[in-house]
């Protein structure tokens, strides 16, 4: 639990990641109460440093003895390190918001949207799970639809960006279009096949079943966080040469009728979203839109006529932002709103 202070003692765990800068820049912009930042990363980064608040502050080793004292720990150093080092920081007393996908399904770990359920919130052991970053910017925009007509059945499909995988995949999108444009060859070392001036429809393993984990994560992970089993997700993720910013097409078919305009009316007044839907203005999200800001951006809403209750919609935000650091730190903003 988190005790009330005035301030808290925050650690950064991934810090030098691609997810972790964001998480110490979201602490610094929102002006979050720290007393003090501790930064965490492997041997490869011993020696660096990361400003915040106009100060250097040094990278430290992880261990697992390291977290006596810390208030809250944000972890994003890949799932081998959550798994690992998450229940020691618990142990300590440390409240862990873990951005890997280890214990996201965890039925003792609540999987949280601040926008969609805080109330879980109140049940957490120590840690609490970000959920991936394509199924938070979808449940921020199906919540308020949910709530007001009950969703049977989503198809979504996702066009996400290379940043969700780090920072090599992004000096490889980046290489590779170079090369390309020079006319040399190039060799894929992160992705399977070329990313530069292509589209890959995997991300993650692929299982048995013919899906990929990601495509599984966005049907569980919906379920968990909305809290209903019923919702049924079917879903085909796609990476999309692109730097920063997550797609999505959306149709939903739900038990009551919701018209395009009522859709609009309900997500134009929803937390962590903007209505930017002007098709006569060729106006609809983008990810050179939402990259870099807060919210999701929810546009291209019409009916469905092919299904009785049906709408269609794209939505763009930022994976690392509301995918990954903002969401983890708006969990921290919470949990400390509900300290004693
Ligand atoms: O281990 P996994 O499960 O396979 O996952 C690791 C992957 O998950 C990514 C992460 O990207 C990495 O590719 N990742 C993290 N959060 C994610 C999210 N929300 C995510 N992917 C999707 N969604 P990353 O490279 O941007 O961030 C990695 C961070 O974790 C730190 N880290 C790694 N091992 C650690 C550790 N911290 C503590 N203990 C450990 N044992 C890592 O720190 C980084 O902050 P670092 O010091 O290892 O890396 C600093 C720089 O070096 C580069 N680098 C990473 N690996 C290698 C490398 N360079 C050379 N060789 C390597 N093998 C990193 O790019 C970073 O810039
Ligand atoms: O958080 O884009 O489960 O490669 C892991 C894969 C996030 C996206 C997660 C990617 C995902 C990431």
């Amino acid at each position: 639990m988190v005790k009330k202070k005035d301030k808290y003692i925050v650690a950064v765990v991934g810090a030098t990641g691609a997810v972790g800068n964001e998480m110490v820049a979201t602490l610094e912009q929102r002006n979050f109460p720290v007393e003090k930042l501790r930064l965490f990363a492997s041997e490869r980064s011993e020696g660096k440093t990361l400003d915040f608040h106009g100060k250097h502050v040094s990278v430290e080793i992880l261990t697992d003895k390291v977290f006596d004292g810390i208030d809250i720990a944000l972890f994003s150093a890949g799932g081998d390190r959550s798994l690992e080092f998450a229940p020691a920081a618990a142990k300590a007393g440390c409240v862990v918001i873990d951005n890997s996908s280890a214990w996201r399904m965890d039925p003792g770990v609540p999987l949280v949207v601040p926008e969609v359920n805080p109330h879980d919130l109140d049940w957490h052991k120590g840690i609490i799970a970000n959920p991936n970053c394509s199924t938070i910017q979808m449940v921020v925009a199906l919540k308020p639809i949910h709530d007001a007509a009950r969703i049977k059945r989503v198809v979504v499909t996702t066009f996400q960006s290379v940043s969700g995988t780090g920072k090599k995949a992004m000096d490889e999108l980046l290489n590779q279009t170079r090369d390309i444009l020079n006319f040399k060859d190039i060799t894929p070392v992160i992705y399977p096949h070329q990313i530069a001036f292509n589209c890959l429809p995997q991300i993650d393993k692929f299982t048995d079943s013919g899906y990929t984990k990601e495509e599984i994560k966005m049907v569980n992970e919906t379920k968990k966080i909305m809290g209903d089993d019923s919702i049924k997700v079917t879903a085909t993720t796609v990476r999309v040469p692109v730097f920063r910013g997550h797609s999505e097409s959306i149709n939903i078919e739900t038990e009551k009728k919701l018209s395009a305009n009522e859709a609009r009316a309900l997500l134009s007044v929803a937390p962590g979203v903007i209505v930017y839907d002007a098709p006569d203005k060729s106006i609809y999200p983008l990810q050179t839109i939402a990259a870099n800001r807060d919210e999701v951006y929810v546009g291209r809403i019409r009916e469905d006529d092919t299904i009785e209750n049906g709408l269609n919609m794209w939505i763009a935000a930022d994976n690392l932002r509301k995918g990954a650091a903002l969401n983890a730190v708006q969990i921290a903003e919470e949990l400390i709103k509900r300290a004693k």
